[in-house]
Order: structure tokens, then sequence, then C-alpha cells
């Protein structure tokens, strides 16, 4: 071996020592980075669930559902309210009471008649979803049967929205219409609407 290949040798050594190195150094930087990585997404999976507005994963156990206390609405946004609110008489699960009848809408939109000209005892009336902001509009009228026009009463009982999701309940009216003499064929003698803050 002479001193040329000698030298060529040790630079190739040298390079391959220095290249070894550095893939060496490369990897465990690779490594320590997709570490870092995953405990990011972790952190991202965590922290990073769809907040209000935002859209949401259709799958609620995917990361990137509606975080806690959210629902997806129509369009798939996340929104704060009630998945399952019910209009109701009392907080809880509560009946409705009215002489005679109710119409219940939401956001412009009947989700709930009883027009059987008499008075009425209502279950818990189921609203669906609603979102905080959204309307319920309820109104109340007398019955339109000849009879009862003049003679009788009008009666609401108080009115409450209840979300059994969360518990929450919101007191819409706590008086709702005391007794009061009937005020004709159909007289409406309530209508208000209020804006949900579940
Ligand atoms: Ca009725
Ligand atoms: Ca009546």
């Amino acid at each position: 071996m002479d001193g040329t290949r000698f030298d060529d040798l040790t630079r190739a050594l040298a390079r391959g020592s220095t290249r070894r190195r550095v893939l060496g150094a490369v990897a465990g930087g690779l490594v320590a980075a997709l570490g870092g990585r995953k405990a990011a997404l972790a952190d991202h999976k965590a922290d990073h669930c769809a907040k209000e507005g935002q859209r949401a994963h259709p799958d609620q156990n995917h990361p990137k559902s509606c975080c806690p206390g959210l629902f997806p609405d129509a369009d798939g946004r996340c929104v704060a309210g009630c998945p399952n609110a019910f209009l109701t008489g009392g907080p809880g699960m509560q009946g409705v009471f009215v002489d005679d009848d109710l119409e219940v809408l939401v956001n412009g939109a009947t989700v709930f008649v009883d027009d059987n000209e008499l008075a009425s005892f209502h279950p818990p009336i189921p609203l669906g979803a609603v979102a905080n902001g959204d309307t319920v509009r309820v109104v109340a009228s007398n019955s339109t049967t000849p009879i009862w026009c003049f003679n009788g009463e009008e009666i609401l009982g108080p009115l409450y929205l209840f979300c059994p999701t969360t518990g929450e309940t919101q007191t819409l009216d706590a008086d709702g219409v005391p007794l009061q003499p009937a005020g004709g064929c159909g007289h409406v003698f309530y209508d208000e609407g209020f804006t949900v803050a579940l």
C-alpha cells in the first residue's frame, strides 16, 4: 500500500465514519422528532376537539368530534344547547297544562300541535335538538267549540325547557297564565317567543 492509497482509504473511512455518524444522528433526530410528533398528536386529540362553530367529525368517538357540552347541528357544526330538549311544566320532566289548545314552534317551524278543543295535560313536549340562540314560541288558545267559547276558562301552566342530556333547565315563564274567563272562540290568550339558553 503506498502513501496515496493509504490516504485515499483514510479519507474513505473518514467519510464513511462521518456518513455513519451523520446518518446515526439523522436517524436519532428522526426518532426524537417522531416521538415529539406523537406526543403532540396526543395533545392534539385531547385539546383540539371541534369548538363552537367548527365543523365536527360525524363519528362521536373521533378526536375531531364536538368538544364536551357541544353537539353537531344540522350542518355538522358544533353548537351549544341541547341535543334533545323538552318543553316542560316545571324543572325536570314535568307535564304542561293548557286550557285549551297549544302550538309550539322552534325557529318558526311548528313542532307540536294540540287542537283537540279541550283542556289538556301534556307530558313533556319533545323539541328535538335546539341550539342556544334558537327561538321557541308558545301559542295557547281557547277552544273553538261554541259551547266553550265563552264558558269555562283559559289557563296555561308554567313553561320550562329541560335538557335530559345535560340536566340543564331554563325557566321560560314561571307563571304562565293563571285561570281567567274564556275569552271567545279560538281566543289566543298567550303568544310568547323565548331565546334558548340551555
Ligand atoms: Ca287541548
Ligand atoms: Ca277553555
